[in-house]
């Protein structure tokens, strides 16, 4: 079985194409496993059926915490692009919180602050390695910024927990922001 194929078909149903799927995510982006796993299986794209187990051990396997199982419903855990905001709680982050970007998109920050661009919130990582290797899907030699993340929040800009690596945001003005 092709974890990882399966892997990135979960995140783009539960992220950015449920419709596709036939799946409706509730508020908080869950949908029920056994409508996920019919919906996979109809298409018929893997060697066998996949099952629950296949699900839980893409989550126990990834290096990356991407998908959350809780009774008989996953979601994903941050990443989202549906039209329909996903609910998240409200969190204040730690005092510092990094973003690992291209020198170009660097510059536009430096500028105009961090944007969800094509994604409902910011991404943004709990330490200079997650952001090293969030950076380096585009540039080999990533921009490392590093973001006053309590001091926004105290300030008024919403943060919500993504995972213990992945914290996620509100629109982050530029004086928050600086690169390392
Ligand atoms: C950039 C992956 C110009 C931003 C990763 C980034 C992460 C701006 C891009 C998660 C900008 C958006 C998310 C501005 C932000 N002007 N560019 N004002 N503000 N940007 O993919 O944070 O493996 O939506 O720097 O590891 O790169 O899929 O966000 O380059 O955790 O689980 O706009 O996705 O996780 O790109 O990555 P993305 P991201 P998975």
């Amino acid at each position: 079985m092709d974890l990882t194929k399966l892997s990135k078909e979960v995140s783009y149903a539960l992220r950015h194409a449920p419709e596709e799927y036939g799946l409706v995510l509730d508020g908080e982006g869950f949908v029920p496993i056994k409508e996920l796993l019919d919906a996979l299986n109809a298409k018929g794209e893997y060697e066998r059926a996949i099952t629950v187990s296949d699900l839980q051990e893409i989550i126990a396997t990834s290096s990356k915490r991407r998908h959350e199982i809780v009774g008989d419903k996953i979601r994903a855990l941050y990443g989202h692009s549906t039209r329909e905001i996903i609910k998240k709680e409200i969190a204040k982050p730690p005092a510092v919180l990094y973003h690992g970007t291209t020198h170009e998109a660097a510059k536009s920050i430096l500028k105009d602050g961090l944007k969800p661009m094509g994604r409902q919130r910011v991404h943004l990582s709990a330490d200079i390695d997650t952001a090293t290797s969030v950076g380096t899907r585009r540039d080999k030699n990533p921009v490392i910024l590093e973001i006053e993340a309590a001091l926004a929040f105290d300030n008024g800009v919403a943060f919500y927990k993504g995972n213990d690596k992945v914290w996620l945001s509100d629109p982050i003005p530029s004086h928050y922001v600086r690169q390392l």
